[in-house]
């Protein structure tokens, strides 16, 4: 397919770097390049950030927006996201590896969706006035934080720059945006109809690159008000380092998890097995929430291992593109690399290993679902984030016995419990330390909902 838009985008024009430099997005498929993309660096950072604030500035064409004016030219985005869906889709499939009909039935619009919420929101934005002592008047205000840097995964790509874009301009921010350097191509996109939205010059600017080169000199940019960020949580430490180094910029951040999913003994096993699956194997587990850690009750355990290696090995991975296909190939070389590590390590610690654990041939990123059973909470597939469609098994046997162990993790993004009694449901609820938690169904993510971690997966809420 015709790429039409591959260079940085700032002041509402795409211009190559300062540098000159272009880096390659592959095709995970096929591990081939598909384009050339222009490379920013901290020369084009700056560039952009200088656009950004100069869109800020006091009595800019933005600033004098009303809030209802706002909400139009967000809506108005959403509009032209939602005519370009098919477009957007595929190149949305082609970059990332993401089964087509995925892409075209849920990222995409649930992209729209999120834009439509926040384009409602600008003009609702209240603050309060307050009862002060004396003869004064006293009120609260929310202010748009100013200049937003916003450095994004290719996990979601089109679905993560509508997350950051929505609230940063609902609220009036400018913005900077950093796509994953394995994923641009539908972020800048999104640059051009935003320009065919209407939005002035210098309110969104994307920059495509490398964490260290543009994604850092983003971070660490004194004209920087804010970042959000999503990504690793290694990378998020650094987030919060580059902001102690720099202006003490407000940072937001969604990370990694290594959510539980718990199975109570009074359920339809079937059912449980259908619902952790697909906790685990959506996106082909490239998703910070995945259930990755299924603790099942001791006396459906061995049904439900059973149930589930069957269910994982009828999964169709393949072409993204070909129709009833439900796993493409995972993001990259590196991705592929830390699933094996993490398969191999899980067989070496002596998990038992029901279905999967390879590669599938050597062109392309493809990875087998794979099940494990008899899984422990040392080894290290039920401790790390493996970011794979790999599905831990764990055994349990009572409420207090698996609060304490889904507890005990680093992490606490989300997590979900199957079961029939409303008790252990309500009671797992409270117990469990984690930003989300399911009952009953599990990767249930809407605009209306806020969204963030408990411990190291994250700071801060989104939407
Ligand atoms: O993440 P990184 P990677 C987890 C998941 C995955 C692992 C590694 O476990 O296997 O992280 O993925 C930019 N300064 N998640 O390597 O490195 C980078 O260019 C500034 C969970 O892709 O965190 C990209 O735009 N920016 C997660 C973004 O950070 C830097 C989604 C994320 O990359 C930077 C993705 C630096 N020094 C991975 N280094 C989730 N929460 O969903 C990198 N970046």
């Amino acid at each position: 397919m015709k790429i039409k838009y591959t260079k940085i985008f700032i002041n509402n024009e795409f211009v190559d770097g300062v540098n000159k430099k272009f880096f390659p997005t592959l095709n995970p498929a096929t591990g081939e390049k598909i384009i050339d993309i222009s490379e920013g660096e901290k020369e084009d950072i700056d560039l952009a950030v200088q656009a950004a604030k100069q869109a800020f500035s006091r009595n800019s064409e933005w600033r004098r927006l009303s809030a209802s004016q706002r909400g139009s030219l967000i809506n108005k985005l959403a509009d032209l996201i939602d005519q370009n869906k098919e477009e957007l889709a595929r190149l949305e499939s082609l970059d990332n590896g993401k089964p087509f009909n995925d892409a075209l039935t849920q990222d995409i619009p649930g992209s729209v969706k999120f834009l439509r919420y926040f384009a409602g929101l600008c003009d609702k934005v209240h603050g309060r006035t307050l009862p002060v002592d004396g003869d004064f008047l006293s009120f609260t205000k929310k202010e748009p934080v100013g200049v937003v840097g916003q450095i994004i995964p290719w996990n979601y790509p089109l679905m993560m720059v509508t997350w950051k874009w929505g609230p940063a301009l609902a609220a009036g921010c400018t913005i900077v945006l950093k796509p994953a350097e394995q994923t641009p191509l539908t972020a800048l996109y999104a640059a051009a109809l935003a320009k065919e939205a209407g939005f002035p010059k210098g309110v969104i600017n994307v920059v495509p690159g490398y964490g260290p080169t543009a994604g850092a000199p983003l971070a660490l940019h004194n004209d920087v008000d804010k970042i959000a960020f999503t990504g690793s949580t290694e990378i998020g430490k650094k987030m919060l380092s580059y902001s102690a180094q720099s202006n003490m910029k407000k940072i937001s951040l969604e990370l990694g998890g290594k959510s539980p999913l718990v199975v109570f003994d009074d359920v339809d096993v079937n059912e449980a097995v259908k619902i952790a699956h697909g906790a685990i194997f959506s996106n082909h587990g490239q998703n910070c929430c995945a259930g990755s850690r299924t603790f099942v009750q001791s006396k459906i355990y061995d049904e439900f291992v059973k149930k589930a290696t069957e269910v994982a090995k009828g999964r169709k991975v393949g072409n993204p593109f070909e129709d009833g296909v439900q796993q493409g190939p995972q993001v990259d070389q590196p991705s592929v690399d830390k699933i094996m590590d993490l398969v191999n390590s899980g067989m070496k610690e002596g998990a038992q290993l029901e279905t999967g654990g390879k590669r599938i041939g050597d062109a392309g990123y493809f990875v087998e679902p794979t099940v494990f059973s008899n899984v422990k909470d040392h080894m290290r597939i039920a401790k790390e984030e493996i970011f794979g469609p790999v599905q831990s098994i764990l055994k349990f046997e009572t409420m207090e016995e698996v609060i304490q162990r889904a507890n005990d993790t680093t992490y606490g993004l989300a997590a979900g419990v199957i079961t029939n009694d409303i008790n252990r449901a309500l009671e797992f609820s409270q117990a469990v330390r984690a930003g989300t938690v399911w009952v009953n169904t599990y990767n249930v993510v809407q605009c209306q909902t806020p969204f963030g971690g408990f411990k190291m997966s994250g700071l801060g809420r989104e939407l």
